[in-house]
């Protein structure tokens, strides 16, 4: 590969963003001159990345990681770390630091060198390939399977013409595509007691939360994951929101399960026959994400009207269900309308699904 004199240094990553063994790093173009960008790197010999020869491995250690570099090009090296997003990003941070351009990784139309040796085909197979290993249901494979029939192909001819319509009707689906590799997170907050952890455990069908008519018996956030109509759902169990918290323990539950309402999709707001907290009201009244209004304890109704202190629905609960997590009355639908709430709308059958860019907003964000 020849890279112009005033080819500025690029790295980009060549491995798919799941975790993994091995996490490929590319440093391409000209080496800044009063920079060393391997200046972490040591090894127990004079050869340096810089001057070693064309396709000789190099072992040593970035701070303290074991790795390997390979000069595959005259100005071309790949870095060969651990896989997990830590050591890839902190070899980057150090790569940026000294003047590198972290830029989109392979099949991606942005991707400065391999990128344009390869066909749109290539190129496709590639990404869906790479998908492909993040998935985690049998539905999820079938959707990016599909990718393959042609489709990813003319999308990404359409990004290298500017088609902007082609581009915008893909972009359209990113947080689809996103949600559909990745999953969703799916919060259940309330008051103590209401029955938030053994929700959690009658969704994920297992005791993974400790239950307990005390109130405040969870006081962190917890997770879980399962799936729900070939999704995959990472529910969060937290601490009961109440007004008048009486020790700095449950102030500081309170305050992390208020500040989860800001990263997750979709929020279930577990109620009783109590009114809901003034506080968390103020809080789910601000979300960007949907609320849904979750009754529980059916199974102690003794009547209808039980329920009316919630009528009508108002803001900011987009709908309500009423359910007994004792009896798993009203759980099947429970499921379908949080679904119907993380999947306002599903792209049409046809449509090629934006995995470059899925690719190289997972590397953003692996860098910010
Ligand atoms: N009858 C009935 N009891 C329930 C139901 N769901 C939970 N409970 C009971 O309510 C009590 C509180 O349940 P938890 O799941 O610990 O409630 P929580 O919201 O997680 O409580 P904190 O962690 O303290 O905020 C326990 O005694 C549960 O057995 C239900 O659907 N019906
Ligand atoms: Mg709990």
């Amino acid at each position: 590969m020849q890279y112009p004199v005033e080819t500025a240094l690029q790295a980009s990553v060549l491995t798919a963003s799941g975790p993994g063994a091995v996490a490929v790093i590319r440093l391409e173009g000209h080496l800044p001159l009063q920079e060393n960008p391997f200046r972490p790197f040591v090894r127990p010999d004079e050869v340096t990345p810089q001057t070693a020869q064309i396709n000789r491995l190099l072992y040593g250690r970035w701070h303290g990681e074991d790795l390997v570099i390979v000069r595959i090009a005259t100005h071309c090296w790949e870095i060969q770390c651990h896989g997990g997003s830590v050591a890839v990003q902190r070899i980057l941070q150090d790569l940026q630091a000294t003047g590198a351009r972290v830029v989109p990784g392979t099949g991606n139309s942005q991707s400065i060198s391999r990128a344009q040796d390869l066909s749109p085909e290539q190129q496709a197979d590639e990404l869906i390939r790479r998908a492909l290993q993040l998935c985690r249901t049998r539905e999820a494979a079938e959707r990016i399977l599909q990718q393959a029939d042609g489709r990813q192909v003319r999308l990404l001819q359409q990004r290298a013409a500017g088609n902007t319509d082609a581009l915008e009707q893909s972009q359209r689906w990113l947080s689809f595509t996103n949600s559909l590799l990745r999953g969703f997170r799916v919060l259940l907050t309330g008051e103590p007691n209401a029955g938030k952890s053994s929700l959690l455990n009658a969704l994920c069908g297992r005791q993974r939360a400790i239950v307990s008519d005390v109130p405040g018996t969870t006081r962190d956030l917890l997770d879980a994951e399962t799936t729900m109509g070939g999704w995959i759902i990472r529910f969060v169990d937290s601490a009961g929101v109440r007004d008048d918290a009486t020790s700095d323990i449950e102030t500081e539950g309170i305050r992390r399960s208020l500040t989860a309402t800001g990263a997750v999709d979709l929020i279930c707001c577990i109620a009783e026959l109590k009114l809901i907290p003034d506080l968390l009201l103020q809080t789910l009244a601000t979300a960007r994400c949907p609320v849904l209004l979750v009754q529980n304890k059916a199974d102690l109704l003794t009547s209808d009207s039980d329920f009316t202190f919630l009528q009508p629905l108002v803001h900011p609960f987009a709908e309500r269900v009423q359910v007994s997590a004792a009896t798993g009355a009203g759980l099947e639908e429970l499921k379908s309308c949080m679904l119907r709430l993380l999947l306002p709308a599903l792209p049409p059958s046809e449509m090629a699904l934006p995995l470059a860019d899925f690719e190289a907003m997972c590397l953003t964000q692996r860098c910010t």
